[in-house]
């Protein structure tokens, strides 16, 4: 008996280790586009995101205490049911109180999931009265997007390059590689946004992290998600649905500003005063920028504990 128990430190040494990491990776990961060395999700700015990393690291938890459970009894057989331990072995066929617990546990322990996992399903599937409507097609390999409750103005969404990044970044705007894009999604903070997705030609899909918002988007067909970010800032997303070479170069790019930001933007465009609603654009991102760095400076000064 002695033995296999020598064994337990070890499993609980790998959990710590995991747990470690788990924790690690929230302080790594970044808000509305992945950070260098993340390992968790990117921070949430809607309840329903908080809700699906709640939800993960619950079952997180459950799937890491099963895997040492079983990697316990695993070693318990290897080393105390091992010919030289156990030269004769047992004849027991069965035992009623073990067959009853081997049930009767596993199907707790998918209750203790089932319960919150169809919460987070009807969360996201129960939609607020929409404050701003958005229609996203996924096209080969763009994003077009049309506003039908705010004038039915549309524009498409294309990556940029590097010289186009450079010329953003030397303007102080920040533009990631491979999210950056030349017309961003513009919605209000606090405001219930509904997606309604669609696709031109192949499968592609709607997806923004921090929302907690991923969607196929299918010819032919509509689908839907919403969100209410709670937060302004630009917030980055990727195709998720592989749907051809340049699959990896038609990133969603949200821009969440103040509601009257977004009124005079929408009027802008509605107007076909492209240039105007650049301008309202770039400045909220300038804004947006400045607001980063700071936040980023007290981060550094230890003056603000976590990145919420
Ligand atoms: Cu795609």
């Amino acid at each position: 008996m002695m033995k296999l128990w020598k064994t337990a430190p070890k499993s609980i040494a790998l959990g710590a280790l995991m747990a470690a990491l788990a924790g690690a990776s929230v302080a790594m990961a970044g808000t509305g586009q992945p950070s260098d060395w993340q390992l968790g999700m990117q921070n949430p700015v809607t309840d329903i995101a908080e809700q699906i990393i709640q939800f993960h690291d619950m079952v997180n938890v459950i799937i890491i205490a099963i895997t040492i459970f079983v990697f316990i009894l695993l070693a318990i057989v290897i080393f105390k049911f091992n010919e030289n331990a156990n030269p004769t072995p047992s004849k027991t066929t069965h035992h009623t109180g073990l067959e009853v617990a081997w049930t009767i546990i596993p199907v707790f322990i998918l209750i203790i999931i089932a319960v919150p996992s169809f919460k987070l399903l009807f969360a996201q599937y129960t939609y607020p009265k929409a404050d701003v409507t958005l229609k996203a097609t996924g096209n080969q390999w763009n994003w077009t997007y049309q506003y039908p409750d705010h004038g039915g103005f549309n524009f498409t969404s294309i990556m940029l390059n590097d010289s186009e990044r450079d010329a953003l970044i030397k303007k102080g705007i920040p533009a990631p590689r491979l999210l950056a894009v030349d017309n961003e999604v513009v919605v209000p903070v606090n405001q219930v946004v509904h997606v309604i997705v669609t696709a031109s030609d192949v499968i592609h899909n709607w997806t923004v992290p921090s929302f907690g918002s991923k969607v196929d988007a299918v010819p032919g067909r509509t689908t839907a998600t919403w969100f209410k970010a709670k937060q302004e800032g630009v917030f980055y997303g990727q195709c998720s649905e592989l749907c051809g070479k340049d699959h990896a170069f038609m990133p969603i790019a949200v821009r969440v500003v103040k509601p009257e930001v977004f009124a005079q933007w929408s009027e802008a465009m509605k107007s076909r005063n492209r240039r105007r609603a650049k301008e309202i654009i770039e400045k909220a991102a300038l804004e947006h920028a400045g607001a980063k760095v700071a936040v980023e400076e007290l981060q550094g000064a230890g003056q603000v504990a976590s990145n919420k």
